[in-house]
């Protein structure tokens, strides 16, 4: 074989870089593609192991399907053949409510599974959807939602021009940014390091942290007591300014009487970061010349995750930082952005619906994943006896996961699209594989849309697959689940293909190209619609990508509120301030609890089979401040018993002042010694699944995404781990 380079885009994570591949005798080997537009060379280690993926002999090659409770290969006509049997009966028994769907993160990096996870899901009829979602960013997208008018149209740190950033409940230099495509975040830091200040406020001395020009420590779940104070601040002090924005800001006038009582003195003893640093804090802000804050997974997945992400948005508003270069800008994206639609469109809500059991409503479509155990588990009319799994692990992803797998255990039917049998798919009655991401084309319909600069690239696959597109597989999904004819029939498949496109084509007023199909058809009038008119030709002669400029000022046309106007005190949002309030109330919460935190090879749950990215040391400890572990007689290297209302575990304990006094540090995605699985790798160094201690009931209510940070936890010595 000749060596061949080729260029693709890295679907891991949403910075988006663009790669080089080069295929050769000696294997595969990734690098940055330092021509490209937007990451310019950068990569990190988990884009570097695309090849070790592609080639892990533990990936699913074939269809499996259940036979006297053992999963066994099949072909794909047989195991469509499975579900169609199935599927139908149960249906008509029980209704399409019965059949839940959960779709997980890496549907949002897939080209094909991003533009075909809509049409399956309509097809199945169900008002059981659930994702990754509601354990991640959906109070955000509440939030901004009735801020801005969508739950998409969510405005990022304009990283390359602002002097001053406030990072919150987030490490880009480990996570590589998240609700924001930014690769290469250690060069973007120090750039503004170079220009003004970077704080970080964190309950653990990340690596950003470290980065930072100042890290300040916080008491989990306390940043909307924070934020709102910086806000009683601004206004008090009389700093407050909409600059640019004003003239599109309603609402300015309600704010000061919704944050009288935060107190920068009432909160200090809450969160654990005295007055003077809230007011300093607050003071910086307002005056720095472009600022911005920003907040990610610690601020939404906790349990005041709505208040302190519309209190974020509601600080860069009112410190003149929204729609401005240097602050918090809206990106125009050359694909598939709503507010860049022709035509009228409908104000975000929420709650158009319930969960059964307990009642908690839906956001964005979706009910909340804390519920799924219990939809399942509780019996009566709607329960749901069937679930579908796209590119998700639940079982190791969603709190309380001991609840959830008795859940998954009872199911009547449970089919999983999946390139690997772990912890959740092993409970399937049939799993379809997909490509590996060296076999499949590539564009950022959604990521691009949050974007630092906007760009737009499309990558062709680098390699050819046995295996069928995802897209495919989810179009014969859809045509079962709405029993649209054979799923095995290509002819059928084409037309149902055909009939979307032309859907697609219809809402955005363009004529598909029917020489294309699948998602480069449905892309291609996407980008012809969208505000640069590119084609995907274009696109295909351009494998760096293609620059479309900084951000610019993008209000009033992309919102879409039923007043046209940034709503700065939504009544959905503003309706939880009172649990909120109810804080400064109570003593201070002095008990031990539990943080999650990330690491650069790891990628949530499903990563840690690659060879190369999990070899060496244990990830997965429990981290514990200096003087906790003497008040509990513990020594780094000991193993301890972690216990909370809804599981225990025992887990070696590091001991370092990198996390906060009160603090327990323990990653997810881990816990991978269960049985029925197909990995090697995994399961010889399989960590323990820190969601078994996280709580299904403990939740930001108006949205109902988990707190997986902040849940009160006890811990005490067991043994002194031998050889530590
Ligand atoms: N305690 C705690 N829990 C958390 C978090 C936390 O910080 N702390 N983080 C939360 C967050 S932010 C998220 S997004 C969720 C993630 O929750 P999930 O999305 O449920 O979990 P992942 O680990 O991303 O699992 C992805 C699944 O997709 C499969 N997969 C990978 N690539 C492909 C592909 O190309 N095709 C197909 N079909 N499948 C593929 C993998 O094998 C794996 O089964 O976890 C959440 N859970
Ligand atoms: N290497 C790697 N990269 C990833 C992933 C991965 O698993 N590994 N996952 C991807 C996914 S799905 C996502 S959503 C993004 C997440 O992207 P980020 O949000 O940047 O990632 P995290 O590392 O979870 O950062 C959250 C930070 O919040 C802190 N924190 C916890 N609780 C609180 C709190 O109450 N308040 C405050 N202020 N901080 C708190 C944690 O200590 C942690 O440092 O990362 C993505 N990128
Ligand atoms: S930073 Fe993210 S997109 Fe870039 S190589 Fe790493 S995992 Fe891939
Ligand atoms: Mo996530």
């Amino acid at each position: 074989m000749e060596p061949r380079t080729a260029h693709t885009t890295c679907p891991l994570c949403e910075a988006s870089c663009g790669l080089t591949v080069t295929l050769d005798p000696a294997g595969i080997r990734v690098r940055g593609n330092d021509h490209d537009v937007l990451s310019d060379g950068f990569l990190c280690p988990k884009g570097a192991s695309l090849g070790v993926l592609h080639e892990d002999p533990d990936r699913l090659r074939t269809p499996l399907v259940r036979r006297d409770g053992v999963l066994v290969e099949a072909t794909w006509d047989e195991a469509f053949a499975e579900i169609e049997a199935r599927l139908g009966p149960l249906v008509e028994e029980h209704g399409r409510d019965a059949v839940a769907v959960y779709f997980g993160n890496p549907t949002a990096h897939q080209l094909g599974a991003s533009l075909y996870l809509r049409p399956l899901i309509k097809a199945l009829g169900t008002r059981n959807v659930f994702s990754a979602g509601s354990v991640d960013q959906i109070p955000k997208t509440f939030a901004t939602g009735y801020l801005y008018g969508d739950a998409a149209t969510i405005p990022v740190p304009d990283l390359d021009r602002t002097d001053y950033l406030l990072m919150i409940g987030a490490d880009p230099l480990v996570s590589n940014g998240s609700l924001m495509t930014a690769p290469d975040m250690p060069r973007r830091l120090a750039r503004i390091k170079e220009r003004g200040t970077v704080v970080v406020v964190d309950p653990r001395r990340t690596r950003t942290a470290r980065a930072a020009s100042r890290h300040v420590p916080i008491r989990p779940g306390t940043d909307a007591l924070l934020l709102a104070a910086m806000l009683h601040v601004v206004l008090d002090e009389g700093l407050a300014d909409a600059g640019p924005a004003a003239p599109y800001v309603s609402g300015m006038e309600a704010l000061p009487a919704l944050v009288a009582d935060f107190e920068p003195e009432r909160v200090a003893p809450h969160t654990g970061i005295d007055a003077d640093t809230i007011r300093q804090l607050a003071r910086e802000l307002a005056t720095a010349e472009r600022a911005v804050v920003y907040g990610r997974l610690g601020t939404t997945a906790q349990r005041f995750g709505t208040l302190a992400s519309w209190l974020v948005e509601v600080l860069a508003v009112v410190t003149g930082n929204l729609d401005r270069p240097g602050g918090l800008m809206f990106p125009l994206a050359a694909a598939g952005q709503p507010n860049t639609r022709p035509g009228p469109r409908r104000p975000f809500t929420h709650g158009r619906w319930s969960s059964r059991v307990s009642g908690r409503p839906e956001v964005m479509g979706e009910l909340p994943v804390v519920t799924l155990a219990e939809e399942i588990l509780t019996p009566g009319p709607g329960q749901v006896r069937a679930l579908f799994t796209l590119s998700g692990n639940p079982a190791l992803s969603v709190p309380n996961s001991g609840h959830l797998g008795r859940a998954l255990e009872s199911l009547d039917l449970m089919v999983s699209v999946d390139v690997y049998l772990n912890e959740t798919t092993r409970h399937a009655d049939v799993v379809l594989p997909g490509p590996t991401p060296l076999e499949r084309s590539h564009y950022d319909v959604l990521l691009f849309q949050y974007a630092v600069r906007n760009v737009a690239r499309y990558s062709a696959p680098v390699v050819d697959s046995d295996l069928p597109p995802e897209w495919k597989t989810m179009l014969r999904l859809a045509s079962i689940a709405a029993g649209a004819g054979d799923p095995r029939d290509p002819a059928r498949i084409a037309e149902l293909d055909r009939q979307l496109a032309d859907a697609v084509g219809a809402l955005n007023r363009v004529e598909p190209d029917h020489s294309l199909e699948g998602p480069e058809r449905m892309l291609d009038v996407l980008l012809k619609a969208g505000p640069y008119s590119l084609t995907l030709a274009e696109l295909r002669d351009r494998p760096h990508g293609m620059d479309l400029g900084e951000l610019r000022p993008r209000l009033p046309g992309v919102l879409s509120t039923a007043s046209g106007m940034v709503e700065l005190a939504p009544a959905p949002v503003v309706a939880d301030l009172p649990r909120l309030r109810a804080v400064l109330d109570e003593a201070p919460d002095r008990r031990l609890v539990l943080v999650g935190r990330r690491h650069l090879r790891s990628n949530n749950s499903w990563m840690h089979n690659v060879k190369t990215l999990n070899r060496t040391g244990n990830d997965c400890t429990a981290q514990v401040n200096p003087d906790d572990a003497r008040r509990l007689g513990l020594e780094h290297g000991d193993l301890a018993e972690l216990e909370t209302r809804t599981g225990r575990l025992s887990v070696e304990v590091e001991v370092t002042d990198d996390v906060a006094p009160g603090v327990v540090s323990l990653p997810h995605g881990w816990g991978h010694d269960v049985a029925g699985t197909r990995l090697t790798v995994a399961s010889g160094r399989p960590g323990v699944n820190t969601n078994l201690l996280t709580d299904d009931r403990f939740v930001d209510e108006p949205t109902g995404t988990a707190a997986v940070s902040g849940v009160p936890v006890e811990l005490r010595r067991v043994a002194a781990v031998s050889g530590a």
